[in-house]
């Protein structure tokens, strides 16, 4: 094999690889850019120096949000005064909140609990008291949903049985 044949194949694998990982990449960033279709919306409204949350039934909370455990949520961000950023840090939830525009991120909590909601983009004087407090609660769909079982048979081998778990 000469040299211009082993060239050749060196960058048919690297284009190969770029085109993999670029494809991963768009595949990452179509998800993160597009929230599931059944998504509950949450409209979020930043202002000095508290955050509003409004449900879709209409139901309003201030300085607290509850959500449910397994949903997905759009939140549609926006702000009253100047410029505040949305923060859930625990969740990697981080998008600004500007007057006169809605920016929407989407998340879906997966475990039950108490996390911190709050400003990250300096707004003045109470900045740093510009929190609120998200509820993850159990799903509903969790609590009513049968208990489906399976029928698989388990079977030990007799000599391992004491490293199976599940
Ligand atoms: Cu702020």
């Amino acid at each position: 094999m000469g040299h211009a044949m082993i060239e050749w194949i060196y960058v048919g694998v690297v284009v190969m690889l770029l085109v993999y990982l670029g494809a991963a990449a768009w595949d990452v960033e179509r998800f993160l850019d597009h929230p599931p279709k059944d998504s509950k919306v949450i409209k979020v409204t930043g202002q000095q120096w508290l955050w509003t949350f409004e449900h879709e039934d209409g139901t309003r909370e201030i300085g607290e949000l509850h959500l449910q455990e397994g949903v997905p949520y759009k939140f549609e961000v926006t702000s009253r005064d100047v410029n505040h950023a949305f923060n859930i840090p625990d969740l990697t939830v981080l998008i600004d909140a500007v007057p006169g525009r809605i920016n929407t991120v989407w998340v879906m909590p997966d475990a039950t609990g108490e996390y911190l909601i709050q400003c990250r983009e300096y707004c003045g004087f109470s900045h740093y008291q510009m929190r609120a407090k998200l509820f993850v609660e159990e799903g509903v769909s969790n609590v009513s949903a049968p208990i489906e079982t399976q029928d698989i048979p388990v079977v030990l081998p007799a000599t391992k049985a004491a490293v199976v778990s599940n």
